[in-house]
């Protein structure tokens, strides 16, 4: 009996991992400072599938950790571009470069 609902437990963690199966995807981007960091943390992390978020602003890199079934590289990008930065090659969208907070903008002089 206990050892029946032992292997229950073993087998719905195992299971449960392997529906969990995440990627890393890491995303060079054009951000200023610590408010686009904001931005973006706030348009990805309610994203499903995405799991995990860091950024690297010196080398203005996003890493996302992601999970494969929920959401594609591709779309993590268009939410980064949708909020005007780049992503990769994705160009920013002018509609969420407009937004921008002006010191978020490189093209505004700082
Ligand atoms: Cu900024």
């Amino acid at each position: 009996m206990i050892y029946s609902l032992l292997l229950g437990l073993i087998f719905t963690s195992f299971s449960a991992k392997a529906d969990g199966k995440t990627d890393t995807l890491t995303v060079k981007s054009s951000m200023v400072c610590e408010m686009c960091v904001e931005t973006l943390t706030e348009a990805l992390e309610f994203e499903s599938g995405v799991k995990d978020l860091a950024f690297d602003l010196e080398k203005n890199l996003i890493t996302i950790v992601y999970k494969p079934k929920k959401i594609s590289p591709d779309e993590i990008k268009e939410v980064i571009a949708s909020k005007g930065y780049w992503a990769d090659m994705v160009p920013p969208s002018k509609e969420g470069f407009a937004k921008l907070h002006p010191c978020c903008r490189p093209d505004v002089p700082h």
